[in-house]
Parts: C-alpha cells; sequence; structure tokens
C-alpha cells in the first residue's frame, strides 16, 4: 500500500477531540497506510530569514507530523497577504476588499518554495499526496520543478470564481497553470468544475479530453467536484454525549418560551452576517408576533483579526446587534444574542439541536459544514429547519433545505418567517431527505472518493 501523504497551511493531530471532521478524516487515512502529515508550524519568528524555517518532527502513532516555521516577513505576504488579503476575497467573489499589493506573490511564491524544499526530502517514490487548498496552490509545480514524480493531487475548498473575476488577480494565469502540475483537482461544486472549465477554455485554449480531462500548457489535469462532508455517526454521537446534552437541556430550559434562531461561524465576511441580521431585523418589523418569542443566538468566533477588513466586520456587526436589541428588546427579551467565541466542539450539537431554525447565509461558500452539522444534530421526530443561502457550495446538495438570496433583505425574512411556521410533517419530510444526502456523501465518502480517483488518474 502506497503512503499517503498530506500537505495543507496548518497541520492538526488528529488524535486530539478538539481536531474538526476533517483532521479526523486525513487523520483515519494516514493511520491506515501510516503517513507524513506536512505543513507550517503556526510559529511566526520575528526577525528571521525569508524562505527559510525550522523543521519540527512528532509522532501521532504511525503519523508523523512534520511543521515549518515562518519568519515574519514570509508570514505576512503568504498568509496575511496574498493568501488572505488576494485569494480569499477574490475566490468568494470580493474584489472590492482585495489588497493587490504587488509584494505579496514573492512571499506567497518563497513560502510555498520553502515548503517544497522541506518536503522532498523526506517523500519516498510510491507516496501518494495530496495538497490541501488555496494557500498552497503553486505545491506541486514547485515540487516538480525539483524533480518529484508522484502523484499529486489538490482540493481548493473554497470556491472558484468565473474567469473574469478570476482574471482579477494580477498572477491569475501562473496560478491556473500552476494546477496542471497535479493530476487531479478537485473542487467543491460543480459550480466551480465549470468556472474552471470556462476559464482554462477561454484564457489558455484548453482542449477538453473528456468530461473531467483538460489538456493546456502542456499538460493534462482531471477536474472534478468532490463535494466534502462532515462524519455523520461521529457527529450523531457527538449529539448523545454528555456535554451535548447538558447544552441541550440547559438551553431548551432558558429558552422554554421562545424559538430560538442560530448562527454559527467564523467572523468572516464571506458568511454575510450583516445581511443576516438585517434580515431578522426585517422579521421582527413584518412579523411582531416573534416579538418576545423569536430569538437569535449569532456564535461568530475570532478569526483573522490581523487583517482591517475583519476588525472593521466586526464592529459592524456589533453596532447592528446593539441597534437592534435597542429597537426590539425590552427587560424580560433581548432579539439577539451575540458571542464573539468558540463554542467547544462537544457542546455545539447541544445548540444545534435546541435550535428551530438555523441561519446558514453566506455571500459565497466553498461548502459550509455548519449545515451538515446541524442536518445530522437534529431530533429526527421534531427537527429545526435549514435556511440555506443559494450561495453556498452545500446548497447544490441540500435542495431540501430553504434555499435564500441572503442579498434581499425581505426574502430572506419571508424565508425566515417560513421556517418558523412550518409544520411538523414537513419538517420531517424534508429532515430526512437532507439526512439522507449528507448520509450518503459524508466525509469518508469525500475522501475515499478523491483519493480513488487519484490513484486512477493515468500518467502524463
Ligand atoms: P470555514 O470557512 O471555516 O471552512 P465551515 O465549513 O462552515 O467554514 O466550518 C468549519 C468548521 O468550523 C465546522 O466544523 C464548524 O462547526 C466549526 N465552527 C465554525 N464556527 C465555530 C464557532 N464559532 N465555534 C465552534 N466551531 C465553529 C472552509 C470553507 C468552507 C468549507 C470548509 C471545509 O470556507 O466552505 O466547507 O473549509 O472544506
Amino acid at each position: 500500500m502506497a503512503r499517503f501523504v498530506v500537505v495543507s497551511n496548518r497541520v492538526a493531530d488528529p488524535r486530539k477531540s478538539a481536531a474538526g471532521g476533517l483532521a479526523v478524516a486525513l487523520g483515519d487515512a494516514l493511520s491506515a497506510s501510516g503517513g507524513l502529515w506536512f505543513g507550517w508550524s503556526g510559529t511566526v519568528v520575528e526577525g528571521g530569514t525569508p524562505g527559510e524555517g525550522e523543521v519540527h518532527t512528532q509522532h501521532a502513532g504511525n503519523v508523523t507530523l512534520v511543521t515549518v516555521d515562518l519568519c515574519k516577513e514570509d508570514h505576512d505576504s503568504y498568509y496575511l497577504g496574498y493568501s488572505n488579503g488576494v485569494l480569499w476575497p477574490v475566490f468568494h467573489y470580493r474584489l472590492d476588499l482585495a489588497d493587490f499589493d504587488a509584494g505579496y506573490i514573492g512571499g506567497y511564491r518563497r513560502v510555498n518554495q520553502l515548503l517544497a524544499r522541506k518536503l522532498l526530502p523526506l517523500l519516498l517514490p510510491d507516496d501518494i499526496i495530496w495538497v490541501h487548498d488555496y494557500h498552497l496552490i503553486p505545491m506541486a509545480a514547485e515540487l516538480r520543478a525539483m524533480g518529484c514524480k508522484n502523484r499529486i493531487g489538490f482540493f481548493l475548498h473554497i470556491p472558484l470564481p468565473p474567469p473574469l473575476i478570476l482574471a482579477a488577480v494580477p498572477q491569475h494565469e501562473w496560478l491556473i497553470r500552476s494546477l496542471f502540475a497535479y493530476d487531479l483537482v478537485g473542487f467543491q461544486s460543480q459550480a466551480d468544475v465549470d468556472h474552471f472549465a470556462r476559464y482554462v477554455g477561454q484564457e489558455a485554449g484548453a482542449e477538453t479530453l473528456d468530461t473531467h480531462q483538460f489538456r493546456a500548457f502542456g499538460r493534462k489535469v482531471q477536474a472534478q467536484a468532490f463535494p466534502i462532508g462532515i462524519d455523520v455517526d461521529e457527529f450523531a454521537a457527538l449529539t448523545h454525549g454528555k456535554d451535548a446534552q447538558d447544552m441541550y437541556q440547559h438551553m431548551k430550559k432558558e429558552y422554554s418560551r421562545r424559538r430560538l434562531l442560530l448562527g454559527v461561524e467564523r467572523l468572516d465576511y464571506s458568511k454575510g452576517l450583516p445581511q443576516r441580521l438585517k434580515a431578522f431585523r426585517e422579521l421582527l418589523k413584518n412579523y411582531p408576533e416573534n416579538i418576545r418569542s423569536a430569538t437569535l443566538i449569532q456564535i461568530a468566533s475570532p478569526s483573522r483579526e490581523a487583517l482591517d477588513t475583519y476588525a472593521g466586520l466586526r464592529q459592524e456587526l456589533e453596532s447592528l446587534c446593539g441597534s437592534i436589541n435597542g429597537d426590539f428588546g425590552g427587560l424580560d427579551w433581548m432579539p439577539v444574542r451575540y458571542i464573539h467565541r468558540n463554542v467547544a466542539r462537544k457542546r455545539l450539537p447541544g445548540l444545534y439541536r435546541v435550535a428551530a431554525v438555523a441561519l446558514v447565509t453566506p455571500l459565497r461558500d466553498g461548502m459550509n459544514l455548519v449545515a451538515k452539522e446541524f442536518i445530522a444534530a437534529q431530533d429526527p421526530a421534531d427537527p429545526g429547519v435549514l435556511v440555506l443561502s443559494r450561495f453556498a457550495g452545500a446548497a447544490e446538495q441540500l435542495k431540501e433545505a430553504i434555499l435564500v438570496n441572503p442579498y434581499d433583505t425581505h426574502g430572506t425574512a419571508e424565508s425566515i418567517q417560513l421556517a418558523l411556521q412550518m409544520p411538523l410533517v414537513e419538517r420531517q419530510r424534508r429532515h430526512q431527505k437532507l439526512l439522507e444526502r449528507i448520509r450518503s456523501q459524508d466525509i469518508h465518502w469525500w475522501r475515499s472518493s478523491f483519493l480513488e480517483a487519484l490513484a486512477a488518474c493515468s500518467p502524463d
């Protein structure tokens, strides 16, 4: 059995329970064959030398975790600059928020080269390599330039925008050319694959060899959708665990006279938080029967706080919550409870289960696992309703959710009202279908279908 190597920006110890489903799923595959997980250590060295970094090795069972430190200059241009100041906003269609500083690309390339240089000597000839996400798009091209002949796959966790938006990135051609150094490129949704096909057709004159195969830049690549899922059984087990049960009982009692609406995410502009709060305000204004009843718990965990855009968003959100509470709240009821913290993974299912409605309304999202976790945590006899943005990758699969356009404040408020009033039989019918969907394409399916497709890729 070939050894499996995962390369991602951050490396998680798969044995730690705080690790999410993705870390556990990749950890399972690594443990099955004995493997290597490689990435940045998370350490930023003040005053270090650009393009250099100390390597750390740890063992977690039969999985080796190898991480590399970054100096401040590399971290700022690779991570904060190019990855999160250029690629993240543009790939989420937010050209207005992108910071196209010409200095960032140098750091992005330098860190990808550094990581490739440190990884190369650790590789065995038959290793199968799986690179993850937008931080590491040129990783295979760097490895190939150093002589690496291994099979290499790539998965993009965020969306790929349409060609005209992608073309705003000054290095767009180089980025897409880099993808052709992989054997297999996986996207979250068919929409992303369609954007890739259109881009390579229009900008690179790619030849489509069959539905999934493209030839351009003198190489062949296979590109396909592999919608990421969750570990439904693990999540259901967490739901029945003590921490989640305690959370459920406590919240159920606390909100016995109210209907709970829930939002959970990282505080990120892609998640559509201000738009959601405005829709909630519209709901209270247009349907006053919800006053003193509907309560929105919005959990938004701190994220990328070193970037100005994120600090601005935090302020906007706090001010919106304050104005809704001021306008509609009373001494015994506040419409919005906004919590700027992480909720422990073990307790989260209890919160999902107590909610009558989940508001998952990103402006754009690669997939969105919160939508799937909400479904997995519901009581099938009395399930809550999922209100889901049509712009989340998950909307391609979760058609029985109430799909909304988060830019349409009035329409979203109407949909929330519909969700709050949905009869039990209809809730059960939708939930059953949604549960079937997330079960048939769960995290194990995602991992094995990607790896099988990678193993089946014919050499160029
Ligand atoms: P994210 O943008 O981080 O991921 P998402 O998939 O919704 O988004 O969530 C990831 C995980 O974080 C979920 O397991 C969720 O429970 C957890 N989480 C989020 N906020 C939390 C909070 N406040 N407290 C506790 N836990 C919280 C990126 C892409 C997504 C894609 C994933 C996986 O942006 O579109 O679905 O990768 O590929």
